[in-house]
């Protein structure tokens, strides 16, 4: 799959400062060979303790389909194969995890994602690390992305948000559609029998967040509307002051199934909102305190 940047690129890019992953030897679509062999015990300990501790929280926490599709992936033990988890995940969606140095230049990422691949750091964090880090690790994309994945409607609508990628690029709006991506596919709430329920990787991958963005008196609970999120500026450094909330995938898949150049074109004009705003339309399911 061609691609518009070579490393020296992506070096340049606004997301590529000081980039930690080996750039140095990809394929052309910037995938890499998983180096199964170079992790080391105190790598594999760490995801262990990481895996544990998400793991708990997510029964209380999470939406059903994420520690229904977690158990199935069957990897608490060590770093696990991407391979493996392709193998499991394509016969349920269709959907392969390949491995990447970490962030790709944007048309990269959109062009996997097209093609129901998702791409995953194989790196891990430091232990230093284990609360927070600046890039996503093997740990935020395989246990934090990877689940949602084995969901057929979330799997769709992953893709939906691929093949938007140039469409998006060529409108200047790759910012409007990075909103959608952070508000709904990393740090998304839902409704579910049990409750409003996280499902974003995001937080799930995040010890603090996780309780945080389903407990928590200080952010505001909104309903989806999708003008509303591609408008809404979000936090990159701290907790979200709002998360959206979805009645249920179709909502996503149906509501983003549409040509979004119309609303990119209304859109960026317009001032975007606060993290932290409440407009008159919202649908406030929790009014923040923190305001
Ligand atoms: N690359 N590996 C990786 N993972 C991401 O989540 C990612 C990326 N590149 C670009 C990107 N996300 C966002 O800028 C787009 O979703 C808009
Ligand atoms: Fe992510």
């Amino acid at each position: 799959m061609p691609t518009s940047q070579g490393p020296e690129q992506l070096r340049n890019a606004p997301t590529a400062h000081g980039l930690r992953g080996d750039y140095s030897h990809m394929r052309v679509d910037w995938t890499v060979e998983q180096p199964l062999s170079a992790y080391t015990a105190d790598e594999h300990a760490l995801w262990r303790t990481l895996y544990e501790r998400q793991s708990r929280l997510v029964r209380d926490y999470a939406a059903p389909v994420f520690f229904a599709s977690l158990d199935a992936m069957a990897c608490a033990d060590s770093i696990p194969d991407f391979e493996t988890i392709s193998t499991r995940l394509r016969k349920a969606t269709n959907w392969d995890v390949v491995p990447v140095p970490g962030l790709l230049p944007d048309d990269v990422f959109f062009a996997h994602l097209a093609n129901r691949r998702f791409p995953a750091s194989w790196w891990i964090r430091k232990p230093e690390e284990i609360d927070y880090l600046v890039e996503p690790d093997v740990f935020h994309d395989v246990f934090g992305h990877v689940p949602l994945l084995f969901d057929p409607v979330f799997a769709d609508y992953l893709q939906l948000y691929g093949l938007g990628g140039p469409k998006a690029i060529a409108h200047d709006a790759v910012p409007l559609l990075a909103r959608l991506y952070w508000y709904m596919v990393e740090f998304g709430l839902i409704r579910t029998e049990d409750g409003i329920k996280a499902y974003g990787a995001g937080m799930l991958s995040s010890f603090g967040e996780t309780r945080f963005s389903v407990d928590a008196t200080e952010p505001n609970r909104i309903r989806f509307n999708l003008e509303r999120v591609m408008r809404t500026r979000y936090w990159i450094d701290r907790y979200q002051s709002t998360y959206f909330v979805l009645d249920d995938f179709e909502q996503l898949f149906t509501d983003c199934n549409i040509d979004f150049a119309p609303l990119y074109d209304a859109i960026l004009p317009l001032e975007p909102y606060a993290p932290d705003a409440v407009i008159s339309g919202d649908v406030v399911l929790h009014r923040g305190e923190s305001g």
